[in-house]
């Protein structure tokens, strides 16, 4: 393939999130895009925005779970950042700011202490988590009825677009985060329900995957950063006027309203 040119393709990522449009997914013009191209594009995106102003709040791991990989036709965990221009605090998204939205249920972590991979185990994360909180992660992919091949997703900085995080953080110890049950519900409808088991057996080990998937880019997983696992339901699409509520079995719930 020709030399990749990654500042064109961010920005046209870019465009269609400020721009409020779907575009054509990227492996439509470049067929032969490889997941290491879709990195290099997401990290010059991610530079982008650092060089705006924008701060990280924390990476986040997506396609952990079989209802995520079998709904979105992907078959591997990918990762991607979350930054402080999406982070909701008043509990209403706003739907003229995004595409085509879909909400889908969480479990974060926040560490106390860096872990720096490769060969990090799940254990080791818990050691390592001073909280988790519940999540929901509002996503937005850029591309045409949502629909993208693993690296253009990757390129797309994982669908990121919002997030709403709990108001209550909650010390891991004793917690049987694979046993925690999970609601999703849209005006009052149940939409999805899983356990904390379908991230990746544990989400302790969504987060170790992390930080061994960033080992090899010479990164690491840094104390206060809020770390998302990834969906533990299938994602739900989002419409004005609705009301979500979900709800973590010991860890608290969320309620939006889409305006
Ligand atoms: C990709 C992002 C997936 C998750 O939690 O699985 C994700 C997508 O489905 O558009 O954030
Ligand atoms: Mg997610």
């Amino acid at each position: 393939m020709a030399e990749l040119d990654v500042k064109r393709l961010a920005e046209y990522l870019i465009d269609g999130e400020i721009g409020r449009k779907e575009v054509t997914r990227i492996t439509a013009e470049l067929p032969q895009l490889t997941v290491e191209d879709g990195y290099k594009i997401q990290e010059q995106l991610v530079a982008m925005k650092l060089s705006e102003g924008y701060r990280i709040v924390g990476p986040k791991m997506g396609l952990t779970s079989q209802a995520k990989m079998k709904q979105m036709n992907v078959e591997e965990p990918i990762y991607g950042y979350i930054f402080d221009y999406m982070v909701i605090s008043d509990g209403v998204i706003p739907m003229n700011e995004l595409i085509h939205p879909k909400v889908e249920a969480e479990i974060a972590f926040v560490l106390g202490k860096d872990i720096e991979g490769p060969g990090i185990t799940g254990a080791q994360v818990l050691a390592a988590t001073e909280y988790v909180v519940p999540a929901l992660e509002i996503i937005d992919s850029r591309y045409e009825n949502f629909q993208f091949t693993l690296p253009d997703v990757i390129a797309d900085n994982a669908s990121s677009s919002r997030v709403v995080f709990g108001s209550r953080f909650t010390r891991p110890e004793g917690l049987d985060l694979d046993l925690v049950g999970v609601t999703l519900s849209i005006n009052g409808e149940l939409k999805d329900f899983g356990a904390g088991a379908a991230v990746l057996g544990h989400p302790a080990n969504s987060v170790a995957m992390l930080a061994d998937m960033l080992a090899r880019k010479g990164q690491k997983l840094r104390a206060g950063e809020v770390i998302l696992t990834g969906g533990v339901t299938g994602a739900a699409m989002l419409h004005a006027g609705d009301t979500v509520t979900a709800k973590w079995d010991g860890l608290g719930e969320i309620t939006l309203s889409v305006k």
